[in-house]
């Protein structure tokens, strides 16, 4: 069966926590279970990580590929600074969907840049914790595109 990770990066375990107006009400094991329901509808199977260091989500990235089709990642800040997280994405062949809960293009101009964007198969922002369920449905649109 298709397995997703979903990679979560540094103080997305804070959601629900601070900040609703940006992030949300929802805590991060609620994201998690809606994705598990809505994985388990279609038929994927998904894990969970989250971590606030750089060199534990490289790591997370370069093992994937032994487990994992695929990687939905939202890198938080390390979206906008990470050339390391760039070439760990680059440096594996299962596709990632880069992942965001606000619309990075709409806030301060420092998160208008994404490292990881150029690597990607494509980006999600701005639709909140949905946009979960929405990059499951991407990553399984592109999984099924390159098999056909
Ligand atoms: O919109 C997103 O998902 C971000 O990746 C979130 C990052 C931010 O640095 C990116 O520019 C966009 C920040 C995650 C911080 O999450 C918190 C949640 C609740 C309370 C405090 C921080």
């Amino acid at each position: 069966m298709t397995s997703i990770l979903i990679l979560n990066g540094p103080n997305l375990n804070m959601l629900g926590k601070r900040e609703p107006d940006i992030y949300g009400a929802t805590t991060l094991p609620r994201i998690e279970a809606a994705c598990s329901a809505h994985a388990e509808a279609r038929g994927v199977l998904l894990s969970f990580q989250q971590s606030n260091h750089e060199g534990t989500l490289i790591d997370a990235i370069q093992a994937a590929p032994e487990n994992h089709q695929g990687i939905i990642l939202n890198a938080g800040a390390y979206t906008h600074t990470s050339v390391a997280l760039r070439d760990a994405i680059a440096s594996v062949d299962i596709p990632v969907v880069e992942l965001h809960l606000s619309n990075i293009h709409a806030r301060e101009s420092f998160r208008h840049h994404s490292m990881i964007a150029p690597v990607v198969v494509g980006q999600i922002c701005g639709f909140g914790a949905a946009g979960y369920i929405l990059a499951i449905d991407a990553m399984i649109a592109s999984l099924n595109e390159s098999m056909a």
